[in-house]
């Protein structure tokens, strides 16, 4: 399971993964859209397994060509976009115009990125498993606005599971988890201090800023022991050993 920044991470904490699976976040870079060309990357390397990818309809907006890509290798993942209009984590810090983004249909976007070609043989290279697949697109896309959708999308990609699976998820604006809330106030209370220090106070800050996990942080799942807990990733406000949020 790889997760994007956003309500995806929060989320992801709540999901109960079986034996074998694992979960995969970016924390440092914190960059946005890193979940897509992730899942098609741990698809690609662990081909008898199925990447599950959770990603904000912010971050899917930065790499969203992705999809081509795991749709052209005839790969499997399960795409799972939040759309909830914008970049919602934000605004929990600090609201403004900047924090709405373009509404797209992305099933629709995404399904368009495996059309049928208009000509027969229009790459004289591919095999014949390849030309056939061409003309057969191994994906499915839904748009999910209701527990029901979400239970028959669910049960479609378990039952087509040689498919590349994308579902939309339509989540209400306001629609956020109390972990992201919490994040937010913290980092607001932060920002809203002095801008001027001393250089060694903002040292101290620097050091503080950076995240104690390495460059890929892995979640084990509320199941875990305490061993496994403390690999757990710990976000923290600038700053502030209390304002220290888990995820
Ligand atoms: C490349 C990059 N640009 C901007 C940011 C700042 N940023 C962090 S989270 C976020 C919003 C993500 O929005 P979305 O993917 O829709 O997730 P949501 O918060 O709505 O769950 C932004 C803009 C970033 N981390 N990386
Ligand atoms: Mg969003």
């Amino acid at each position: 399971m790889l997760c994007d920044a956003g309500e995806a991470w929060f989320l992801a904490y709540h999901i109960m993964l079986p034996p074998g699976g694992d979960c995969q976040i970016q924390m440092p870079y914190c960059s946005i859209g890193w979940a897509l060309p992730a899942g098609l990357g741990a698809q690609l390397a662990r081909s008898q397994g199925r990447s599950v990818i959770l990603i904000g309809d912010g971050g899917f907006q930065m790499t969203a060509q992705e999809v081509s890509t795991i749709a052209r290798h005839n790969l499997n993942p399960i795409i799972i976009v939040f759309h909830n209009l914008g970049y919602k984590i934000e605004t929990a810090i600090h609201d403004g115009p900047y924090n709405c983004i373009a509404n797209w249909n992305h099933s629709q976007l995404a399904a368009s990125l495996s059309a049928i070609p208009y000509a027969q043989s229009h790459n004289p290279y591919a095999t014949p498993k390849q030309a056939y697949n061409e003309s057969h697109p191994l994906m499915f896309t839904m748009q999910v606005k209701t527990q029901g959708d979400l239970k028959t999308a669910l049960q479609r990609a378990y039952d087509e599971h040689d498919k590349l699976a994308f579902l939309e998820l339509c989540i209400l604006p306001d629609d956020m988890s109390e972990k992201v809330r919490q994040l937010g106030k913290a980092f607001a209370q932060k920002n809203a201090e002095a801008p001027f220090e001393s250089s060694s106070s903002s040292d101290e800050r620097k050091h503080s800023a950076t995240t104690s996990s390495s460059s890929t942080s892995r979640l084990d799942s509320p199941g875990e022991t305490s061993d496994q807990s403390s690999a757990r990733s710990t976000i923290t406000s600038p700053g502030s050993k209390d304002e220290s949020v888990q995820v």
